[in-house]
């Protein structure tokens, strides 16, 4: 009889700082930035509710390498709370919390394990009867960049034991991340461990069921880019190795992108209404969350031009704020929605199809934004030339370097529809073109 429980958890990032969200009062800044120990909280309270015999955590626990006492102290408490139960835990340090961070050198209980700067082995107890049911393999980064591939320094399985590997890396060269300790999927595979418990990807995702190599994602989302449910896996290992995972959620605040198109609208008031009923659906749909929404507003017709002058916006944008902040200063935020940005992503009621075919200036000017838009980072480009003399300007140039396609495709977007606005306005109200 060797069948065991634990949690796979990773990319707490405690005590993430939640900077350039705008709008908070001081109740609701202070619930999102305590978001990240909330989660903590369910973490602790899930282990001892699911009798787990362990937990491990694939790395980056804090969120910069200079953690905050705070964070310190609270990561403490989590880990003794654990001891007390008799739940063990397995850390490996990453990218955002390398051995080599500023912090305050705390000794830690004996129930927590901290793997070491080489890849090393212990033996993992069942909580009932203190039987050895699993090897844990693992190795933090000594600094924050790793580049080389550690996974092939893992130590071999010996043992007919249960084997995890705790591993903080970019497996199969995932783009959307930095390529720290790169290696595929296949060197994992061929490793002879049972789960590989990895980190850094904060997207929840499965590579590969046998052996398990599994991302649970972070605990909380931080950022727009971080959408959907946050949590951990608990899983379930039985006397055959079979092994069941089931994710938990953890998060207390969720990001949501969502789209309010303008298309079928008469007027503003209509898109109100609509808007209104979509975040309903987002707030039924996370109850026990805030959802953090962003909403991108899509679509053609007459209402886009009442809506980009900014100010209707800003003030609807302030009515929905206030009336949520007062709602969850009651509640605890369960079930509301906070309205993080608004992105018009709308134009006017133009036949852009019928325009691109058109053998006109404004042909031709369409053409060169759709062949632009598809080479948007091209050095050559009408784009790249645009921003070349702002290049100059030392501040703006950082801000650009930080500016990510997406917004850069936005705002080639929202040039589009500003210059049909101008040149095909009048236009438009001749044809009578509107519903
Ligand atoms: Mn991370």
């Amino acid at each position: 009889m060797a069948s065991f429980r634990f949690i796979h958890a990773a990319d707490l990032h405690l005590d993430s700082p939640f900077i350039g969200i705008s709008g908070l009062d001081d109740n609701l800044r202070s619930f999102v930035q305590e978001s990240t120990f909330r989660a903590l909280e369910r973490l602790v309270k899930l282990a001892i509710d699911q009798q787990v015999d362990f937990i491990v955590i694939s790395g980056d626990v804090y969120d910069s390498s200079h953690i905050s006492l705070r964070a310190q102290l609270r990561f403490l408490d989590f880990l003794e709370r654990l001891g007390a139960e008799g739940i063990a835990v397995y850390v490996i340090h990453g990218n955002h919390d390398p051995l080599d961070s500023t912090k305050l050198s705390m000794k830690l209980p004996s129930h927590v394990h901290v793997f070491g700067v080489e890849p090393g082995s212990v033996t993992a107890k069942r909580r009932s009867d203190h039987q050895e049911v699993a090897v844990i393999s693992g190795m933090s980064y000594p600094t924050s960049k790793v580049t080389d591939n550690i996974a092939l320094r893992y130590p071999a399985p010996l043992s007919g034991l249960y084997h995890i590997g705790l591993l903080h890396a970019n497996v199969d060269g995932d783009p959307q991340h930095e390529t720290y300790a790169p290696c595929s999927r296949k060197d994992l595979i061929r490793s002879g461990y049972h789960y590989w418990a990895l980190g850094h990807v904060h997207t929840r995702r499965t590579l590969q069921e046998s052996p398990y190599i599994v991302y649970p994602g972070n605990i909380q989302g931080r950022h727009v880019r971080e959408t959907g449910p946050k949590g951990c896996y608990v899983v379930d290992v039985d006397d055959n190795f079979n092994t069941r995972l089931s994710f938990r959620e953890l998060d207390s605040m969720r990001w949501n992108i969502i789209e309010a198109p303008v298309d079928s609208c008469r007027d503003v008031d209509e898109w109100r209404r609509s808007l209104a009923s979509i975040l309903a659906r987002t707030a039924s749909e996370n109850a026990n969350q805030l959802s953090m929404v962003r909403v991108r507003i899509t679509g053609r017709g007459p209402v886009h031009r009442q809506l980009e002058g900014g100010y209707v916006l800003d003030e609807l944008l302030a009515d929905l704020r206030r009336k949520e902040a007062a709602k969850g200063a009651k509640c605890g935020y369960r079930g509301c929605v906070w309205i993080e940005s608004i992105s018009l992503q709308s134009g006017d009621s133009f036949d852009t199809q019928r325009l691109l075919a058109e053998d006109s200036f404004v042909g031709d000017l369409l053409r060169l934004v759709r062949r632009e838009q598809e080479h948007l980072q091209a050095p050559d480009g009408v784009i790249a030339a645009s921003l070349e003399p702002l290049l100059e300007h030392a501040e703006i140039r950082a801000l650009l370097e930080e500016t990510t396609p997406d917004e850069i495709e936005d705002w080639v977007r929202r040039a589009e529809e500003l210059t049909l606005g101008l040149l095909l306005r009048d236009r438009l109200q001749e044809e009578g073109a509107e519903p």
